[in-house]
């Protein structure tokens, strides 16, 4: 103890004088923490010399409680304060030890120092502080913060009591150095408490004895809780209180027989489960039951702090059991999924751990009316966690919830995933976001340390399987689940540092997993020391119920007839109930009902897109003008030249890309229609196109939004630059989608390729949701995509992948009448996808998301070159009332005017249009070649294609260009689609030709036409097939020396619609601009070689 004092004698006499970082950490934490100082004081106290990066926080302490009250603090600190105040320089103020000879033992005992204070003894102002005085009490605080940052490390938090930390002693782990100070003696000195603790209660001062007792009850037993790391000095404080303050986790006799209710029936739910349905698998929460009462507790006292709304998303483990117990879904429709019922409606639906549930109910221990729900989700662990943000964030957004009292988020999750997928991340980084903040999410980790089948000293790098909450300063409360009432504690306080704070907290419940991964596994196989060790724990139920039988809260009758019993005939019952189930409804289970929206609609009606020209026309003025008060507001001359030029367009009554966005967004909202575009800089827009938000050049963060400000009564737009993130974003955003049908959600990629990082969203959610979980979503996505001679990124969006997940069939021509056939089709489709060519087009398949009396995904390729192509524009013309979407665009030029002469018919789709355009040109060929753009390619347009078909005479060429690579793009997609065009025309033809006098063509297929000449071709029988070659296998012959009718037919004979464009290829697009060029060229010579 002598050698530890001299040295920090030595420590605090030393000449570090107020040149290094430590000097100047003081003032600022200072500044933090308390009211300021005075200059001049807080100057001084930085540039003492006996400051330093390990003292300076007592010092600090010491100082802000000086602040508040002199007289709390020792007197020899209120001594050096007020002469620092009262100007003393640095040096000054100390009064430095007589020697640095080895200090005598205390001449004067500590408690004897500190007990009179606490009485409230006069001031002694000028009193010396003895060297070993301020040493003690330095420990003191040391202890105090070691137990604060460590605690944790040495809690009992593991119920299964499995070692896993280094052998050090529990002492040494936490506080390290500080209690060398101390020997037994000292264990009855009486310290003053730092205001950096509630250890105390009411009382200034413990004895050591008791101060280092105290924080092993707050810190050390069944919690865990890291957060020191937060930067916010009143939010640690907050947590100090509700961890330390003496008695804090006391619970009533009825507070703890509700805890054993909720525990039994978790418990009892998962027995009766294992019982009845023992060959099935169901993901059983056994080990960590404690998760039901935990959530109805988050769920009881945020009730009663105001919040009406709780969406969750949560992985398989436990969910039939939250769905029963805290949902309270109806027993006999969970039973029921047991059963191999038929589904009675729409949807193929899912495996019963993945469904989701919407509960309207009333909360009884609050008294108040709660909405549960639970997010349907994929097998896809973690994937759900923006999703359920999204929709967290668009329920407060409509509701106007803007710090997020009335709906909340609660997240669980597995130790395994939470440590280990990315989009954990992604979505912790949008918590703190001003458009995408849900103001605090309850995070719950069912930490059974176990992932499948690996333990996680393999399966993570971080200490704790929660480490990333720590990014966004989150407490993190870790907590034996074996300690209900504990769990119970940390729930209470995470609901309330959420309503008090609204930001994310972790609550992480350290358990087990009885079974194996699934009921049907076997643990043993991989960790027999785990289960061996399980195997001897008993149920939750059993433990808990003990010790209150022990302390003689409840007894085990009443525990065994009211709690045990009770429940088990309440599951019987429901189970009786479900037999008699002949179908299960998969719209039981649907997460987000739109209430109203779909009632008294006609499925098939859809509203009109085109708007009055005059609705054009102020829009397209507002958009092009800088803010009202623009004498005040300073935009960017660049800027002042794109309004000019858009303004100069709305006069001529013409659009470009931008304009006829803004005009879709601007009429929806004069709707009333909410619009959300969110993304990477999508508020300027990645090729600076779109200025939705000017910027004042002279303000920093002074904005404008014109859009927001087009009519009085309009709805709100929100256009927002999002977190570098796809995977968590685009989750976010059809989140968003899911609460509100009545608005346009969109979502756009940087450029379109770098969706692949979401593609777990597009794959699992977006084309899959509404077949599985009966649930729509109209989010749209804007993805740039187009071969710019950019190189292999940024060229593609990868359109293939998304018409892939297309559930249309290629073979089957719709039967739908005339006038209904494309809105059967997209009532009938899991999803649009489009490469619009036209300004007037992207306008009206926007505002169709909103005008579908449904909801349906839509992937839109959006234009980058397009975006200032002088011919890429519309007229007003195309976008007022009485004008659509246009499916398919014929041909403009003198071929589309008269057919008859045209001797090559071009199907493309997107930009490509205008290089084939202007090669048509260029060649003289506008009245030979038509071009026939398809604008929507998912659901297909069957009915125009063949429109289309029909018009030009038989022997005109077909094909297909387009300038993605072969195996790219959508030449997969539209090939049996032009061909089962022509299937359906021979079925037509062959009935009708039946009827027909033999020898007469059918009406439909006259000889001139594509028809007929298929008809012609299918008749015919097989063209004559090259000769084989000896030797090795053939290489293909390339098109160009096959002669066109053999390489455009396929086995059945039939003429099809030939390719034309790049060859196959591994990367989207080449790295040279030269190659570029010439693969172009090639191309569009192809195109015109007739
Ligand atoms: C993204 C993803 N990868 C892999 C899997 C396969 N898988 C299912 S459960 C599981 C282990 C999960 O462990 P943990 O998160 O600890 O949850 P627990 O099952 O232990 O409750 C794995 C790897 C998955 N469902 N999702
Ligand atoms: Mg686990």
């Amino acid at each position: 103890m002598l050698r530890a004092r001299s040295l920090l004698l030595l420590r605090l006499a030393a000449p570090a004088a107020g040149c290094g970082p430590a000097a100047r950490l003081v003032p600022a934490r200072l500044f933090a923490a308390a009211p300021p100082p005075p200059a001049a004081t807080a100057a001084a106290v930085s540039a003492e010399p006996f400051i330093n990066g390990s003292n300076s926080s007592y010092v600090e302490e010491m100082y802000v409680q000086w602040l508040r009250d002199p007289s709390s603090v020792h007197a020899s600190w209120d001594a050096y304060f007020s002469r620092t105040a009262g100007g003393a320089g640095p040096g000054a103020a100390y009064m430095a030890p007589p020697s640095l000879a080895a200090p005598s033992a205390n001449s004067l005992p500590v408690s004897a120092l500190v007990a009179p204070m606490v009485g409230g003894a006069a001031r002694v102002p000028g009193a010396a502080a003895s060297e070993n005085t301020i040493a003690d009490h330095l420990s003191v605080v040391g202890v105090i913060r070691s137990y604060q940052i460590r605690g944790h490390l040495v809690a009992r938090l593991d119920p299964l009591e499995i070692e896993r930390k280094p052998v050090e002693t529990a002492s040494e782990i936490v506080v390290r150095g500080y209690m060398q100070n101390f020997d037994e003696q000292d264990m009855d000195t009486v310290f003053q408490l730092p205001s950096s603790t509630f250890i105390g209660g009411r009382e200034k001062a413990l004895p050591l004895r008791e101060i280092v007792n105290r924080l092993e009850q707050a810190y050390c037993r069944s919690i865990g809780v890291e957060y020191m790391y937060i930067n916010d000095l009143e939010q640690c404080n907050w947590i100090r209180q509700k961890i330390e303050s003496p008695g804090i986790m006391q619970f009533t006799n009825d507070e703890k027989r509700l805890i054993l209710a909720r525990v039994a029936r978790a418990t009892g739910l998962e027995s009766f489960l294992a019982r009845k349905f023992s060959s099935e698998k169901r993901f059983g929460l056994e080990g960590g039951e404690v998760l039901i009462p935990a959530m109805k507790h988050i769920i009881d006292v945020s009730s009663a702090m105001g919040v009406e709304s709780f969406v969750m998303g949560m992985p398989h483990r436990g969910r039939l059991n939250v769905l029963a117990n805290v949902c309270r879904k109806p027993l006999e429709q969970i039973f029921a999924q047991f059963a191999a019922l038929e589904v009675a409606d729409e949807g193929s639906g899912d495996v019963k751990y993945h469904l989701g549930t919407y509960i309207e109910r009333l909360n009884r221990v609050t008294n108040k009316n709660v909405r549960l729900a639970i997010v349907a989700n994929p097998s896809h662990l973690e994937a759900v966690d923006p999703v359920v943000q999204g929709k967290v964030k668009a329920e407060q957004f409509y509701r106007g919830d803007s710090d997020g009292n009335k709906a909340m988020s609660i997240l669980l999750h597995g130790d395994a995933a939470f440590s280990g997928q990315g989009v954990v991340y992604e979505t912790f980084h949008l918590s703190d976001l001003p458009a995408y903040t849900t103001h605090g999410t309850i995070h719950i980790v069912v930490n059974n340390q176990i992932g499948f089948t690996t333990d996680p000293r393999l399966t993570r790098s971080s200490p704790y399987c929660t480490d990333v909450a720590r990014v966004v300063n989150a407490p993190i409360f870790h907590v034996n689940g074996d300690d209900p009432e504990a769990v119970m504690h940390v729930c209470q306080i995470a609901a309330e540092w959420r309503n008090t704070f609204h930001k994310d907290v972790v609550i992480d419940i350290v358990s087990y997993r009885r079974n194996g991964h699934n009921e049907i596994d076997e643990p043993m196989f991989t960790h027999p020391f785990m289960y061996n060790k399980i195997k001897k724990m008993p149920n939750l139920t059993d433990k808990y119920s003990k010790k209150l039988i022990d302390e003689g809260t409840v007894n085990a009758d009443e525990v065994k007839r009211d709690v045990i019993d009770r429940y088990e005939k309440i599951c019987e019952e429901a189970l009786e109930a479900s037999k008699k189930e002949t179908q299960i409804y998969n719209k039981h289970w649907i997460d987000s009902p739109w209430s109203g929206f779909f009632e008294g609609k006609d499925p098939l009606k859809m509203s009109d897109t085109g708007v009055k020209e005059e609705t054009l026309t102020h829009i397209g003025k507002r958009v092009s003008s800088a803010p009202p008060n623009a004498v005040d507001f300073v935009i960017h001359r660049g800027l002042q030249r794109v309004l000019n030029s858009r303004m100069e367009m709305v006069e001529s009554r013409t659009v470009d890309w931008a304009l006829a966005e803004a005009m879709a967004f601007g009429s929806l909202l004069k709707e009333g229609y909410h619009v959300r575009l969110s993304g990477q800089d999508v508020e300027r827009g990645t090729f600076s196109h779109r200025h939705h938000v000017m910027h004042h050049q002279k303000v920093d963060m002074a904005t404008y939004r014109p859009l927001c400000y087009l009519y009085p009564d309009q709805a709100q737009y929100t256009v927002c630059n999002s977190s570098l993130s796809e995977f968590g974003v685009l989750g976010f955003e059809l989140g968003f989608s899911l609460t509100n049908p009545n608005a346009l959600i969109c979502w756009e990629a940087q450029f379109g390729d770098f969706c692949n990082t979401a593609q777990v969203i597009i794959d699992q959610f977006i084309s899959s949701g509404q077949a599985k979980w009966v649930r729509q979503s109209g989010l749209t996505l804007l993805l740039p995509h187009g071969m710019e001679g950019m190189g292999p990124e940024h060229s593609s969006a990868r359109l293939e992948r998304f018409l892939q997940l297309c559930s249309e069939d290629p073979e089957y021509f719709p039967p739908f009448a005339a006038d209904e056939f494309a809105i059967r089709q997209l009532s009938e489709c899991n999803m649009i996808v489009a490469n619009c060519s036209v300004p007037s087009n992207y306008y009206h398949i926007l505002r169709r998301q909103v005008h579908m009396p449904f909801r349906k995904p839509l992937i839109l390729m959006t234009p980058k070159s397009l975006l200032r192509h002088p011919r890429a524009q519309s007229s007003f013309d195309d976008m007022v009332e009485g004008t659509e979407f246009k499916r398919v665009l014929p041909d403009t030029a003198a071929a589309g005017q008269s057919p008859s002469g045209v001797r090559r018919v071009i199907f493309c789709s997107g930009k490509v249009y205008y290089d084939l355009e202007k090669a048509r040109e260029d060649r003289g060929l506008q009245d030979q070649v038509a071009i026939v753009r398809v604008e929507q390619l998912s659901p297909f347009p069957f009915d125009e294609v063949k429109q289309q078909l029909d018009l030009y005479p038989a022997d005109a060429d077909i094909v297909w260009a387009q300038e993605e690579a072969k195996n790219n793009g959508a030449w997969a997609f539209v090939e049996p689609r032009f061909e089962t065009t022509a299937a359906k025309a021979k079925v037509i033809s062959r009935s009708e030709s039946e009827r027909a006098p033999r020898g007469a063509e059918p009406p439909s297929a006259t000889p001139d036409s594509w028809l007929g000449r298929l008809l012609r071709l299918v008749r015919a029988g097989p063209p004559p097939q090259p000769a084989p070659k000896a030797g090795p296998p053939p290489q293909p012959a390339s098109k160009a020396e096959l002669p066109p009718d053999v390489a455009n037919t396929h086995s059945k004979n039939v003429r099809r619609i030939r390719y034309v464009g790049r060859s196959c290829s591994a990367s989207p697009a080449t790295g040279s601009k030269t190659a570029h060029t010439k693969e172009l060229n090639a191309l569009l010579n192809e195109a015109f070689d007739l």
